[in-house]
């Protein structure tokens, strides 16, 4: 009886294992991008905000500055942050002002965009 309970258990753990492997392999060929650092910047302003024009406002955004005048905003639903911002004043060029995005909530920003492109709440954010 053990043995016949046990075996389909091991083969489900086996195809498991497979199947992490395989999505770890995917997870390599996708880019990150690392959130901006919020070392010397104070957080100026909250607000809510409609990020996908549905009329309800469902994400929060809170908006950083440090002493230069460099602003960092973090967008999030539920304390889950799926979008960042960083847009400096004395750096016009694009790696030093962007948007960043987690277009599939496992937390790794794999999508950037410059900080006039439009850019929306991902799918799995949404009700
Ligand atoms: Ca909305
Ligand atoms: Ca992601």
């Amino acid at each position: 009886m053990t043995f016949l309970y046990n075996k389909p258990y091991s083969c489900n753990a086996i195809i498991l294992g497979f199947c992490l492997a395989l999505s770890s392999v995917q997870a390599v060929a996708v880019t990150n991008f690392e959130p901006p650092k919020l070392d010397g910047f104070n957080l100026h302003a909250e607000r809510d905000a409609d990020g996908d024009k549905d009329g309800v406002n469902e994400t929060h955004i809170k908006q950083y500055f440090n002493t230069s005048g460099d602003s960092i905003v973090s967008m999030s639903i539920k304390d889950k942050v799926w979008a960042w911002s960083l847009n400096t004043l004395n750096n016009d060029s694009g790696d030093k002002n962007f948007v960043i995005r987690d277009s599939n909530c496992d937390g790794q920003f794999n999508e950037v965009y410059g900080l006039d492109d439009e850019f929306h709440v991902p799918d799995c954010l949404k009700k």
